[in-house]
């Protein structure tokens, strides 16, 4: 509608005069990636957006997104001003680990390796040894075992106990999990699955085991698109936030997505299959995290102590990914 296109061009003309550029989740919604797209900035993951933000020429970076990713942001890219359409967008992973409370935890096990998820404060990344995104946290957990290493895993138990498993690494687990994620459930799934025989089920190592143990595929975000590409089904069953099938449907056009099941038995969810903090970054937020005046509303800090702090095990795993 008309209201929309023309939030869309003040967009485009403040990203121009402020020579900043949109950096967007897969899990926002799809005309916010869209235009990600449009103005030359991308749409990944969080680990990508933080590498794609600390490589572009802009000195400004709109991270649509929650509030984690703002961090990582300028954690890597100190120097660049890093906005938010909006500072409350936050994650229940990153909510539910304290960095008190988790601070108590690693120090009660001083001969524990700190792997945290990055989906966490800066704070709790600089109390770890390594940050790890779902992308690649089976090759580091793999690699800390092979080396005897005992491991403290947090805050995510799904993805945690997914890779204990997989790795059959000792994990001191901390209690987390995604409330997108936690939703999905299995004995629907396994009910939908007969309804579409021929399709592939993939699925977010954040969801509970039993619907990770039903899955074709398991991956991060980017590992399940390029799945839903290679794999030969014509169907796909999708268990991760329904923002992916934007990214998804591009990659594999021709294919049916599919949303996994969040209720079953007429059960209702608190957020199904779509992230309540991803959806906050609309194009009005969008637009007013560029007007100038509102910049103290929308703008990341992270301490510089505590950022050279978080960097360290941020840092690990980009050298690890290489
Ligand atoms: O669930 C999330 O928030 C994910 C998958 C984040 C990420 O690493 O992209
Ligand atoms: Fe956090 Fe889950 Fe939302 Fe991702 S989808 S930001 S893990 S609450």
């Amino acid at each position: 509608d008309i209201e929309k296109e023309q939030s869309k061009a003040r967009i485009k003309q403040l990203l121009k005069e402020r020579n900043a550029v949109l950096v967007a989740h897969y899990y926002t919604d799809p005309e916010i990636q869209a235009l990600a797209e449009e103005t030359g900035g991308c749409v990944s993951d969080s680990l990508e957006m933080a590498r794609f933000g600390r490589d572009h020429s802009a000195k400004t970076l709109i991270v649509a997104g929650v509030k984690f990713m703002g961090e990582t942001s300028k954690i890597l890219s100190p120097e660049k001003t890093v906005l938010m359409p909006t500072l409350d967008a936050t994650c229940s992973l990153d909510i539910g680990c304290p960095i008190e409370t988790f601070s108590e935890f690693c120090d009660a096990h001083p001969d524990h390796t700190v792997v945290v998820y990055a989906n966490t404060s800066a704070a709790v990344k600089a109390r770890a040894d390594w940050v790890v995104t779902s992308s690649i946290a089976l090759e580091i957990v793999e690699h800390l075992d092979s080396e005897g290493k005992k491991i403290i895993w947090g805050p995510d138990r799904h993805l945690g106990s997914y890779i204990a498993k997989e790795t059959g690494a000792e994990m001191l687990m901390w209690q987390g999990e995604c409330i997108v994620h936690d939703e999905f459930k299995a004995k629907a799934l396994t009910e939908l699955k007969k309804l579409h025989p021929t399709a592939a089920v993939l699925v977010h190592p954040e969801s509970p085991a039993s619907v990770v143990e039903l899955a074709d595929a398991v991956g991060s975000t980017s590992q399940l698109i390029k799945a839903a590409q290679t794999m030969d089904n014509d169907k796909f069953i999708v268990a991760t936030d329904r923002g992916i099938f934007y990214k998804m449907q591009q990659a594999a056009p021709n294919k049916v997505l599919i949303e996994a099941p969040t209720g079953g038995n007429g059960a209702t969810c608190k957020s199904c299959a779509h992230c309540p903090w991803m959806a906050m970054n609309g194009l009005k937020a969008i637009e007013s995290s560029l007007e100038i005046d509102a910049q103290q509303h929308h703008e990341i800090f992270v301490d510089e102590n505590l950022r050279l702090d978080a960097l360290k095990p941020l840092d690990r795993m980009l050298n690890f990914a290489k």
